[in-house]
């Protein structure tokens, strides 16, 4: 494929991505007013490179004219939650839409990697439409607790840098920091009533503050 190809071949994935973090921040919204607390902190949303692309088909053996089924995360979106609780709270939210159908889920939160990467993934169908008609495409969501986010982040930039030369000490920290996540997003989870119960007070309190 040359850059026009790709140019094209990426816009129904560049739309479901805009789609989908509006939704998803809509929805943030929308349980914010209804229950004055939205298990969604925040949403981002990206299209895989190329280069990515490419390299996950030749790792996956996916021929280039498969890529469509074959590579399920060039539209990602990731949503970020407080708690490990909102996680399964906001996957049910997913479950039951009807602009979406989803295909599958991984669990990566009870079977975590062996990098110690955890999140939940839920691959969904999600239909376009674009100026030639419906097209549906296949779009990655990870939902994830904020600190299983900031691990990732860091773990993802490291790895970025290093490749597959991440020296092993790195890698073993790596995965003990992981485990620190894990600890803490525990602990969050035992003091969350608490942790909520301050929020709404805060919240409450500067809302007087911007009315006067
Ligand atoms: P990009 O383009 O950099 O955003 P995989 O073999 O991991 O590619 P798998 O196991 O089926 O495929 O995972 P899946 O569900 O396709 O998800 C791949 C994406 O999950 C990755 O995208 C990451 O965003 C995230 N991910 C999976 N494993 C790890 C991990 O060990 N560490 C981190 N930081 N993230 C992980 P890419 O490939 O990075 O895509």
């Amino acid at each position: 494929m040359d850059g026009r190809d790709w140019r094209h071949f990426l816009l129904p994935y560049e739309q479901a991505v805009e789609e989908l973090k509006v939704k998803f921040k809509t929805m943030r919204a929308e349980l914010k007013v209804r229950e004055s607390y939205a298990p969604i902190e925040f949403v981002t949303g990206r299209v895989k490179r190329i280069s990515s692309i490419l390299e996950k088909a030749k790792r996956l053996n996916v021929p280039m004219d498969q890529l469509e089924s074959g590579i399920e995360d060039i539209a990602g979106i990731r949503i970020m939650c407080q708690f490990v609780d909102d996680i399964h709270r906001v996957a049910d939210f997913i479950r039951n839409r009807k602009d979406l159908s989803l295909v599958h889920e991984k669990d990566y939160i009870t079977n975590y990697k062996e990098s110690g990467y955890r999140s939940f993934h839920m691959i969904v169908e999600y239909p376009v439409q674009t100026a030639l008609g419906l097209k549906k495409v296949l779009a990655e969501i990870q939902i994830r607790t904020l600190a299983m986010n900031f691990w990732a982040t860091i773990e993802h930039s490291l790895n970025y840098k290093y490749k597959e030369s991440l020296p092993d000490e790195v890698r073993l920290r790596l995965k003990k920091a992981s485990e620190a996540a894990f600890i803490l997003d525990n602990e969050m989870s035992s003091i969350r009533q608490e942790i909520l119960n301050a929020q709404r007070g805060f919240e409450e309190k500067s809302n007087l503050v911007s009315q006067v």
